[in-house]
């Protein structure tokens, strides 16, 4: 059997791991010479690290982790700490911790697993077709790939995913603006072995160790889209969006490097259906748009990458029927995920600035046996527990 993977990010490569662990013969096609992610960093939360274990990089991920042994809320104004808990609980309650990494180094331990030489880049597809004994992907550069089923793994702006439902999709402006970069750990900004965040007036500043003594940052701001704004003001436009928050905060946009910092409109994708049609199968970002807002979406494209090699290798009717078990186990689980992201991220930035303002509240009283709650229920709705 051999699969056609469309995409060399994150699920592309891990479908491709997973397939090849069961002896699938793999071959990778990435639109892009060169994958430049628009996120500094992700955080892997356990569901994406169980995946990543089990597809064999355990420890190359430790090593890449940032050391996220606690959580804290702080208010904008004087960066007064809300609410401050320890991860232990969770960690504890699903059997593995969650790991910030960088992007560039978790793409690079992907790559490096799966075997650089197996993808080729700079392959754009531009069209697909499948007949009852194979799937052909057409591809830019007037040359073509043949497979007995395709993995659709092409992103947000995915092509394959119209080949799919029909129709074309339109992505939904989420109404925040997030930059996001790395920046050397100054522990008179935040803690080095915490997640910290300051919230205020429907925005939110955050850091996350990944390793190598760095923070990954993120700044989010409800904004009009399609604003007008470019690196040679980006310090100015934060210190505008800042003003009057904690010094912390003015601490970290006098440190960052603006021409390594990323400034994204941030979209999903109402969810929808289907995620197959024959031999193809969309997966990762193509077959579910989120938010960044719970963390999970690099974290769904490792679950579908796992969950697909595995209904490949333990059925035995055919790939539809195969893709279509896929289908099943995947649709409720991702469409939750988009949408709960969906809820967070309006109640973090302000869509009713009255629930948000409660949620300030809450925070005050939070112990963090809520928090954690709710992402324990995320986390134990994965596929490997
Ligand atoms: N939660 C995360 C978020 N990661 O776990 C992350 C968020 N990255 O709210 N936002 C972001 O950009």
């Amino acid at each position: 059997m051999k699969a056609i993977v469309i995409g060399g990010g994150i699920g592309g490569i891990c479908a491709a791991l997973a397939l090849k662990r069961f002896g699938i013969e793999t071959a990778v096609y990435e639109a892009v010479k060169q994958i430049k992610p628009v996120g500094a960093a992700i955080s892997i939360w356990p569901n994406g690290v169980k995946c990543l274990n089990y597809l064999g990089m355990k420890e190359p991920l430790r090593a890449l982790g940032g050391p996220m042994h606690y959580m804290a809320y702080n208010e904008y104004q004087q960066g007064q700490t809300l609410t401050r808990f320890s991860m232990d609980p969770l960690i504890e309650s699903v059997g593995e911790r969650p790991y910030p990494v960088a992007r560039a180094e978790l793409q690079a331990m992907l790559l490096d697993n799966y075997g650089r030489d197996a993808v080729q880049f700079g392959k754009r597809v531009t069209a697909v077709e499948q007949s009852a004994s194979g799937v052909t992907a057409f591809f830019d550069d007037g040359s073509e790939a043949h497979g007995d089923l395709l993995i659709a793994a092409d992103g947000t702006h995915s092509v394959v995913r119209q080949h799919v439902l029909g129709y074309p999709t339109e992505r939904r402006y989420a109404g925040y603006v997030n930059w996001n970069g790395l920046v050397e750990i100054d522990e008179s900004i935040a803690p080095a072995n915490q997640w910290t965040t300051f919230v205020g007036e429907g925005k939110r500043v955050s850091l996350m160790p990944v390793s190598g003594n760095r923070f990954y940052f993120f700044f989010d701001v409800p904004l009009p889209p399609g604003l007008a704004e470019d690196r040679s003001t980006l310090r100015a436009d934060l210190q505008r969006y800042f003003r009057g928050w904690a010094p912390q905060v003015q601490q970290l946009i006098a440190s960052i490097n603006p021409e390594t910092t990323n400034r994204i409109e941030i979209h999903d994708i109402e969810p929808f259906m289907p995620l197959v049609k024959g031999r193809v199968a969309l997966l990762g970002d193509a077959a579910h748009s989120t938010t960044p807002d719970i963390g999970q979406g690099g974290c769904a494209a490792m679950e579908d990458a796992v969950v697909l090699a595995t209904v490949l290798q333990t059925h035995s009717l055919g790939i539809e029927d195969a893709l279509l078990r896929y289908q099943d186990k995947r649709a409720v689980r991702v469409k939750d995920l988009v949408l709960k992201a969906r809820k967070r991220c309006d109640v973090t930035h302000g869509k009713e600035m009255a629930v948000t303002e409660q949620w300030y509240k809450e925070l005050e009283q939070e112990t963090g046996e809520r928090i954690l709650a709710g992402m324990c229920e995320t986390i134990l709705g994965g596929p490997l527990q």
